[in-house]
């Protein structure tokens, strides 16, 4: 059984992987009005991951004999400035997740519940590859930089990581 506490706190991590997925997906749809093909493709998967982030909680809290509750989801941004810009939201918003996630580690600590601790072990371990991706694709943005051909060159850049991201999720 789980503490009430750490029920709602699982139902409030939901709802933040919940509005993850939201925001990867409207800045899918950005990416495809902007005409970034592999930009677009990346945000699709990435808000698919989330969506999976969150059942898994979902699942997680019911087993255990919580009530997992569907999220009331807030809109996210529609637009961004740039392709920058963007990535760099990203990025801030997985370190807001990470901190939300290691609040959690440490909730589980005071509730003494070891179950949930383990089961959170997998979130730490995908947040620390979510941000190394992330900073990896800001260090290539800036190494492309911002001449007249960048988006094409960045477009290009996020396309091969989205492909090897898929590649190695299918193995
Ligand atoms: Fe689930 O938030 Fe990052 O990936």
């Amino acid at each position: 059984m789980i503490s009430k506490r750490m029920e709602e706190a699982l139902n409030e991590q939901i709802k933040l992987e919940g509005f993850a997925s939201y925001l990867y997906l409207s800045m899918a749809s950005w990416c495809d009005r902007e005409g970034l093909e592999g930009c677009t493709q990346f945000m699709h998967r990435q808000s698919e991951e989330e969506r999976a982030h969150m059942l898994r909680i979902f699942h997680y809290l019911n087993e255990m004999g919580g009530h997992a509750l569907t999220p009331e989801i807030k809109q996210p941004p529609h637009e961004w400035p740039t392709v920058q810009q963007m990535f760099k939201d990203v990025y801030a918003h997985e370190q807001k997740v990470t901190a939300a996630i290691h609040k959690l580690v440490q909730m589980s600590y005071e509730e003494h519940d070891h179950t949930t601790l383990n089961f959170l072990q997998w979130y730490v371990e995908e947040q620390r590859e979510e941000e190394t991706l992330m900073r990896t694709i800001l260090d290539r943005i800036n190494l492309i930089g911002d001449g007249p051909q960048s988006l094409y060159f960045i477009d290009k850049e996020i396309q091969g990581i989205n492909n090897s991201a898929a590649k190695a999720e299918a193995e």
